[in-house]
C-alpha cells in the first residue's frame, strides 16, 4: 500500500492497489485487478503491468484496472511478482505516478493417468504388454508412472512387459508422478486364466473318443456288433465293466434265427469272457431249440 499523495489539494490522490495475493493453477488464467485502487480526480488512468516481475512492462491498459495473468506455459509451484504503476492525469501532462506490488502464486497441477490397455485374456505364464497415457499441463514436468503389478513385482514406464506366473486375480495400481509432487491413481484388478494345455483339444478329443468307443465298445457298439461275429465275446468281456451287455447273433451260426441274448454283466473284465460270450449264446440257442 502507497501512502496518499496529495496535490495542491487533498482532493487529488492516488492510492495503489494491485489486488492479491493471486493463486492460480499451472495452464490456467486470472484477472489482475486494480479496482481497489483510489483514484481521486482523476481524469484519465493508465495501468502499466510487469507480469513476471522482470522489471518490464508487459501490458498497458487505458482506464480498465484489469489485466489477465495467463499461466499457460507456467510451471507451479512458482511464485511471480506482479508490478503495477498507475498513472492519474488530473490536467493535460499533470497527473500523478504510483506503484504496487503484488504476488500471483501458479500451482502444480497433478498429471492425469488415461486408462492402461490390457490384453483382453492373459494366460499364466505369458508374456503380455501393457501400457498407459499420462498427460500434465505443465510442459516442463517429467511424468514417471509406476506399475504394481499385484504379484510382488514393479515396474515403470508408459509400456511394460509382465508375465504372472500363476492364474489368479491380482491387484493392478499404476501410479503417474511428476517431479513437483502431483500425482495420480488408476486402480483395477487383472485376471490370469491358467495356461491352456495345447494337448486339451487332443485331449478331450481322444478322451471323448476313448469314451465314447469305450462306452460303445463295452455296450452296445463294437461288443454288440462284434459279438455277432464272433469279437464280441472278447470287447464285450473286457469293455463292459458291468451293466448290460447285447449280443446280436450275427448269423455266423447259419441258424437265420438271428436271436439277441443279453448277459447281465457283473463287471468281469476277465478276457476268458470272450469264450463264456461265445459259448454262453450258443448254449442259450442251443436250449432256446429245444424248447
Ligand atoms: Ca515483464
Ligand atoms: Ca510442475
Ligand atoms: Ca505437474
Amino acid at each position: 500500500m502507497v501512502p496518499l499523495l496529495f496535490l495542491s489539494a487533498p482532493a487529488f490522490a492516488l492510492v495503489t492497489d494491485a489486488g492479491g495475493p493471486y493463486t492460480v493453477d499451472a495452464g490456467d488464467a486470472i484477472t489482475l485487478s486494480a479496482e481497489a485502487s483510489i483514484l481521486t480526480e482523476c481524469t484519465r488512468v493508465e495501468y502499466s503491468w510487469d507480469l513476471d516481475g522482470d522489471g518490464v512492462i508487459d501490458a498497458v491498459v487505458a482506464d480498465d484496472p484489469t489485466v489477465v495473468f495467463d499461466a499457460a506455459d507456467l510451471d507451479g509451484p512458482l511464485v511471480v511478482d506482479v508490478e503495477l504503476g498507475v498513472s492519474c492525469e488530473i490536467i493535460d501532462g499533470v497527473g500523478l505516478d504510483d506503484r504496487a506490488w503484488t504476488t500471483v502464486t501458479v500451482n502444480n497441477v497433478a498429471p492425469e493417468l488415461g486408462e492402461p490397455r490390457i490384453p483382453a485374456s492373459i494366460e499364466a505364464g505369458d508374456t503380455v504388454l501393457l501400457s498407459i497415457d499420462a498427460t500434465d499441463v505443465e510442459p516442463a514436468d517429467r511424468i514417471t508412472i509406476a506399475w504394481d503389478l499385484g504379484d510382488g513385482d514393479t515396474a515403470r514406464g508408459t509400456e511394460i512387459a509382465h508375465a504372472w506366473a500363476e492364474p489368479g486375480t491380482y491387484a493392478l495400481v499404476v501410479t503417474a508422478s511428476d517431479d513437483d509432487g502431483g500425482s495420480d491413481r488408476w486402480e483395477g484388478s487383472i485376471e490370469v486364466v491358467p495356461v491352456e494345455d495345447p494337448g486339451d483339444d487332443g485331449g478331450a478329443d481322444g478322451g471323448a473318443d476313448s469314451g465314447g468307443d469305450g462306452g460303445t465298445d463295452g455296450g452296445t457298439g463294437d461288443g454288440g456288433t462284434d459279438g455277432g461275429t464272433g469279437d464280441g465275446g472278447t470287447d464285450g468281456g473286457t469293455g463292459d465293466g458291468g451293466g448290460r451287455d447285447t449280443f446280436v447273433d450275427g448269423g455266423d451260426t447259419g441258424s437265420g434265427l438271428a436271436p439277441e441274448y443279453e448277459i447281465l454283466g457283473t463287471g468281469c473284465s476277465c478276457g476268458s469272457g470272450g469264450a463264456a460270450a461265445v459259448f454262453l449264446p450258443m448254449l442259450l440257442m442251443g436250449w432256446r431249440r429245444r424248447r
